[in-house]
């Protein structure tokens, strides 16, 4: 058999996808364009991957604004979460964790209780039709004021049981808003025993995954600017924060300008644990294996060590510790 082959036969764990990006196939998103009475800036696969073509991360989260307006009610995110899971199954992913940025659709007026209803019919459907295991890490939108997240960390933890939310993040534009903005919010489901981690140091450097470092979080998303900093690099081992990358993303958004530039191979000499995901894959045109496969083409890790970050994902999920090592 091919590496390909037995890489898509392992079992696997996905801990960063986003529900609303990561829902965004184009024939989903029309359907729920149609259904919602919204037109997008595409009308096909052909014009959707050419509109699907990214600048930079605050580039990429205006389109994401733009095409999110597709989110409005119970089922549309029930049917968000069900893709993902018919998309896991097909990679032979077990389990995955999806964030859930409710500041995405808040300012709308999305009600908090339609997109609960929706994760949790989601997941049901994932479990019982694909048997795949979904959680939920609610994300905070980074430029929320301090007030409004404050509410939605919360809602989070109100709903925590029922909905399968297993933990609190932080995404959208990171330049100008510094994890620390939102320290209070991280406090409060610290409080709670709900696990943390924030995406850092995608394009805000160093200093952006030392300000969520002092949040508290357990892992970081994305951290791959992380070299800038060699004693950051060692605190990051020397606490193992997973670092969950996303190699073909981090392309797609011009973050780096080849996968050759990649610093992954950096922070795997550094010695932190790291584990590979596809981020958004219908908008970076990826999946967990297209992530493995190019990884493996630029840098040759060789299949013990691809087959080491796949099992870190799961060492480092936010399932309670018994749960955690019955994933796979
Ligand atoms: C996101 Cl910072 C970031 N990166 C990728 N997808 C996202 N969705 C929301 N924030
Ligand atoms: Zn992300």
């Amino acid at each position: 058999s091919t590496l390909a082959e037995r890489l898509q036969t392992l079992p696997k764990v996905e801990l960063h996808n986003h529900l609303e990006g990561g829902a965004m196939y184009p024939d989903l998103a029309l359907r729920l364009a149609a259904r919602n009475g919204i037109t997008l800036p595409f009308h096909d696969a052909e014009s959707a991957a050419a509109y699907y073509r990214f600048s930079s991360l605050d580039q990429f989260i205006d389109i994401l604004r733009t095409t999110v307006a597709t989110l409005n009610t119970a089922e549309d995110y029930a049917d968000a979460v069900e893709r993902q899971g018919i998309e896991a199954r097909r990679q032979n992913i077990r389990y995955h964790e999806l964030f859930v940025t409710y500041g995405l659709v808040s300012r709308r007026g999305v009600p908090w209780e339609a997109v609960v209803e929706g994760l949790i019919e989601g997941r049901r459907r994932n479990a019982e039709r694909h048997g795949v295991d979904t959680a939920f890490i609610i994300d905070l939108d980074r430029t929320l004021p301090g007030d409004a997240a404050l509410a939605h960390v919360e809602l989070a933890l109100a709903a925590r049981e029922r909905a399968g939310i297993v933990g609190l993040g932080l995404d959208c534009q990171e330049a100008g808003y510094p994890a620390g903005r939102l320290k209070h919010c991280f406090a409060a489901a610290a409080e709670a025993g709900l696990p943390l981690t924030a995406h850092a140091g995608e394009d805000g450097g160093a200093a952006s995954i030392w300000d969520a470092l002092d949040c508290g979080v357990a892992r970081i998303d994305h951290g791959v600017q992380a070299v800038e900093d060699p004693s950051l690099l060692a605190v990051l081992a020397e606490r193992e924060i997973l670092l969950t990358v996303c190699p073909l993303s981090n392309v797609a958004l011009q973050v780096f300008p080849s996968l050759a530039d990649h610093t992954l191979p950096q922070l795997l000499a550094a010695g932190i644990p790291l584990c590979l995901n596809s981020d958004d894959p219908p908008m970076f045109d990826s999946d967990l294996l297209t992530e493995c496969e190019a990884v493996e083409a630029q840098f040759g890790l060789g299949e013990a060590l691809l087959v080491e970050l796949l099992r870190n994902a799961v060492a480092h999920s936010f399932q309670p510790a018994p749960a955690r090592t019955q994933l796979l």
